[in-house]
């Protein structure tokens, strides 16, 4: 009998091979010959190759083997293989997805597409599961201790890239280019004397959201905004006590709250909120330029005003009230007051970069995709829907590893903390890290802000956690009938068990499962994964440079102590505390260097890689990508309504996955 075989070769660059590729089919009555599949010569990087197989009949196919072996005189290349399709002399069609590269000389096994769980099928070949991929150091020890991983992480070079022209060869370029237009100020370790030199350095990148902040940053109201719109919509929490610490009287906001109300009566209304960096005391701080740096544990509390305005009544720069840490206020002199806040901003830096956007955004990632590459073969369904979800995130954190929390790195030269108090603060903030808090629903409920007034991040994530639980209920309910069927899964089981000892190191107060019983408990776990990968590290990450590239709004490091008392400051003594020229080039320059260009980028819902199969599945993301464009359009309406539009969960901007 006659197969028929067709291979597909990944369309980035140098994704073909020039080593040997012939293939066996195996089924249910028998194996065919094996079969080479590309003529000396050449690399499949045309797409598509098809060849004739004759077999005796081979009843249902299962699986097939791909032999990668040398050919005479070229050397060895990897290649990137889509999938291969198989039609049998029936006219029966079946087909493997692949989707990886294959590296050396080695056969590997895929099976038949349509998804499997556990003990179905087929026993999984030997390559799939656990024994490729190994945990890295880094996890446990980055949470727990200071030593970080040195980056080789057991993936083979891959990190999935899907083209051969790396991350690396774009950043470089790029940071060259950023070198050439800053001209020097990398080298220059004195203060900035104007505030308008740090908004004309950037001359090669002005937007108008850069320039938005250039004139507004000093205002309350924006600095409120930033809370619930900027890059790190998640840390305020309702107040409904004045705490104990933080002893804000009824004198001390009469002015900012006006005549017709009191604070005791805002409290009860439920607009008064609190963000508190409790989290970075006793955070180590190091010395840059050779000066020791600090950090504090600021408290600022908010009113929100019935216009809808979000503005700060007072900043305390210590957890201990008292003589020495006296409470400022909006009505204090000008400078002292815009130190106050400025200090607060630099408290946003740290628990921004480190707990929301490394921690939530990139270690989780990382956790997601190693368990996924441990525990699920390639056929399963939740492989399926997932690993679109983690392109890239090993690679880029091996990157972070290896220029950013490096020793002598960016966290060492130009960011108070140092690699020493990140590694405390991720230690911290892993410690806080709960599942109520990466599922946005119930986050919003435990943090009380449902009835915020302009929240467009809860606004938009909402509606996207809801499209996304919505996508999910119908690929589990697809593969999954009942609660059995999820219990009886082990390959599922041993995945989240992984995430909760692994990634979680096994905190019971968590609340993360670490086993999974019913459907519902499926579905909502699996939106999270997909929603922190996607949504969450979006909202945290895109704003970054525009909202950070005015320093004075995001200060990485403060030179001096915190105010002990009201003295008025001059403008000087502001710039004599803010980061130097040289620090703040350099957080610049790893800013500019990631902010988030088209390059290679997969949007939210985009599945190009056909990993499901069966029809069901394309329909459901058929669905999902129409909710997703309604979406679009309805931020697009709000956004005409608004003077600074909230872009960073537009759909079209999110990335599948924490890929830069
Ligand atoms: C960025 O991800 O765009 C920039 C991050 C950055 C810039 C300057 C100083 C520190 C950071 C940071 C951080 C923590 C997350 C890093 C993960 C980036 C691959």
């Amino acid at each position: 009998a006659t197969y028929k075989v067709q291979v597909s070769t990944g369309k980035g660059l140098l994704t073909g091979t020039f080593d040997s590729i012939s293939i066996t089919l195996v089924g249910t009555y028998g194996e065919s010959p094996k079969q080479l599949l590309n003529r000396i010569g050449t690399d499949f990087s045309q797409g598509s190759v098809s060849s004739n197989l004759s077999a005796s009949e081979l009843g249902e196919i299962l699986l097939i083997r791909l032999h990668k072996e040398p050919y005479s005189f070229f050397p060895e290349s990897s290649w990137f293989c889509n999938y291969v399709q198989v039609t049998s002399p029936q006219g029966d069609l079946y087909r493997f997805p692949c989707y990886l590269w294959l590296e050396g000389y080695a056969t590997t096994s895929l099976r038949e597409g349509r998804g499997k769980r556990g003990q179905e099928g087929p026993p999984p070949p030997a390559a799939e599961g656990s024994q490729s991929v190994s945990w890295p150091v880094a996890w446990d020890s980055v949470a727990a201790g200071p030593e970080f991983s040195d980056g080789r992480v057991c993936l083979g070079t891959d990190g999935w890239m899907d083209s051969l022209l790396p991350h690396p060869v774009f950043l470089s370029l790029s940071l060259r280019m950023f070198e050439t237009k800053m001209k020097g100020f990398l080298n220059r370790p004195y203060s900035w004397e104007k505030l308008e030199d740090i908004r004309k350095v950037f001359w090669f990148y002005h937007t108008p959201v850069s320039e938005y902040v250039a004139q507004h940053w000093k205002e309350d109201a924006f600095f409120g905004y930033q809370y619930l719109n900027g890059v790190n919509p998640v840390w305020i929490r309702k107040c409904t006590k004045i705490p104990f610490n933080f002893p804000v009287t009824q004198d001390m906001v009469a002015g900012s709250l006006g005549e017709f109300t009191s604070l005791q009566e805002e409290l009860m209304k439920g607009t008064i909120f609190l963000a508190d960096y409790k989290i970075l005391e006793d955070i180590p701080a190091i010395e840059i330029n050779g000066y020791p740096q600090y950090i504090t544990a600021q408290l600022c509390l908010l009113h929100q005003k019935p216009s809808g305005e979000l503005i700060p009544l007072a900043i305390q720069l210590s957890q201990t009230p008292g003589y020495e840490s006296p409470i400022f206020l909006p009505s204090d002199s000008e400078w002292i007051w815009t130190l106050a806040k400025t200090w607060v901003r630099n408290a946003e830096f740290h628990v921004h970069e480190v707990t929301s956007h490394l921690l939530r955004g990139h270690q989780l990632a990382e956790v997601f995709a190693v368990a996924t590459l441990r525990h699920l073969p390639m056929c399963h369904p939740l492989y399926k829907l997932l690993i679109p979800h983690l392109r890239y995130s090993v690679h880029i954190n091996v990157l972070a590893r290896t220029f950013l929390v490096s020793q002598g790195g960016v966290f060492d030269k130009a960011i108070a903390t140092g690699r020493g108090g990140l590694a405390v603060l991720l230690k911290k903030g892993l410690e806080n890290l709960t599942y109520t808090t990466l599922c946005l629903p119930d986050d919003i409920q435990a943090r009380g802000v449902d009835s915020v007034l302009n929240y467009y991040y809860r606004d938009d994530g909402l509606k996207l956690w809801e499209a996304v639980h919505s996508f999910v209920s119908g690929i589990v309910g697809f593969y999954y009938k009942t609660n059995l069927a999820v219990q009886r899964d082990y390959e599922l089981q041993a995945w989240v068990c992984d995430i909760y000892t692994k990634g979680f190191l096994g905190r019971r107060s968590s609340g993360i499962p670490s086993t999974l019983r019913t459907l519902e408990d499926l579905i909502k776990f699996v939106t999270m994964v997909i929603f922190t990968c996607s949504a969450h590290h979006a909202a945290v990450n895109s704003g970054q440079f525009e909202l950070g590239a005015f320093m004075p709004n995001s200060p990485s490091s403060m030179r001096k102590p915190p105010p002990h008392t009201k003295a008025p400051v001059t403008l000087e003594e502001f710039l004599d505390t803010i980061p130097e020229m040289n620090t703040t080039s350099l957080v610049l320059s790893i800013l500019w260097v990631l902010r988030n260009e088209d390059f290679d980028m997969r949007p939210l819902g985009s599945y190009p890689d056909e990993h499901f199969v069966e029809d069901e599945p394309k329909w459901l993301i058929t669905a999902f990508q129409e909710r997703l464009a309604e979406i679009t359009k309805e931020i697009e309406e709000r956004n005409k309504t608004l003077t600074l539009g909230y872009t960073y969960l537009y759909p079209p901007g999110i990335e599948n996955s924490t890929a830069i």
